[in-house]
């Protein structure tokens, strides 16, 4: 059941957020879910908000009530009653379940996060500095490049003036390039002071320690632009160190990957004209 909600979820967002996954003015919920751990993430929060919204109402229903209907002048002599043993069973019994059909979900959850389901098809570091990511790709010949936030004077000269796709202070100059449908580890690591990688809508964040290496792990299944940020506060450029994955289908990513090594740069773009190309192809056969 918990499955087909979630996967009914992640569905759903796939329809909603057609191009990628970056925060929205006004936004108060989560991001769309790019990935099933985000889909079940997003199940627990809602599941929560059934008992956490009726419970409120019973607080302040019963609040108001007491205050209305035994306010001094309506009972000017109060009841001087200290023990109910039938309210005592249930006000005990009642929030014990309540906290049980929380925790199993709950542990459910956390289990999930920390067992993939597969073993990982690629391995990536990700290394937190004042104030870029580096990230290196754990392959057969490893590639690694550093990423910055896009400074809006670069904007021209990469290719990236739509601020709808490369929006003010997310977009970089070097996004992450992963395969679609792939079980990707992350190794998350910092070289100065804490960091933290944070993905919204892949259902990942973790601390970046100094000597230290932290593992999580996502299977995106949408094709897209996604934006995370730093989400440990780091120093004085702590806002401005943004996360950008680009998930592409398998024959993108190996283009990307041959191209990369010879020239970043060159590759990015060859890739980004590609995914823009087959972008406008798509809306125009709409
Ligand atoms: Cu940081």
């Amino acid at each position: 059941m918990k499955r087909i909600i979630a996967a009914s979820i992640a569905v759903s967002s796939c329809l909603s957020g057609a191009y990628a996954a970056q925060p929205t003015d006004w936004q108060t919920r989560f991001q769309p879910a790019a990935t099933d751990m985000m889909a079940q993430i997003a199940w627990f929060e809602q599941y929560t908000l059934w008992f956490i919204n009726p419970i409120t109402l019973l607080v302040l229903g019963l609040l108001a009530y007491c205050i209305f209907r035994f306010r001094a002048s309506n009972n000017p002599t109060p009841s001087r009653t200290s023990h109910n043993t039938v309210i005592e069973v249930i006000w005990t019994i009642g929030p014990v379940l309540i906290l049980l059909l929380l925790a199993i979900p709950s542990f459910q959850l956390l289990t999930n996060q920390y067992t993939p389901p597969e073993e990982a098809k690629l391995t990536l570091k990700a290394t937190g500095n004042q104030w870029n990511w580096d990230y290196e790709y754990q392959i057969e010949e490893p590639i690694s490049f550093t990423s910055s936030l896009l400074p809006d004077a670069d904007r021209a000269a990469s290719g990236k003036e739509d601020r709808g796709a490369y929006p003010r202070l997310l977009a970089v100059d070097n996004e992450v390039v992963v395969p679609v449908n792939t079980m990707t580890r992350v190794l998350v690591t910092a070289a100065d002071v804490l960091h933290a990688f944070a993905m919204p809508a892949f259902g990942i964040k973790s601390d970046a320690v100094p000597g230290r290496i932290n593992e999580v792990w996502f299977k995106a299944e949408k094709e897209g632009l996604y934006y995370g940020q730093c989400s440990e506060l780091c120093g004085k450029d702590h806002a401005y160190m943004p996360i950008a994955i680009r998930v592409v289908s398998d024959e993108q990513y190996q283009t990307w990957l041959t191209a990369a090594r010879a020239d970043l740069p060159g590759a990015n773009r060859a890739l980004m004209a590609q995914v823009e190309g087959g972008a406008k192809l798509a809306s125009a056969g709409q």
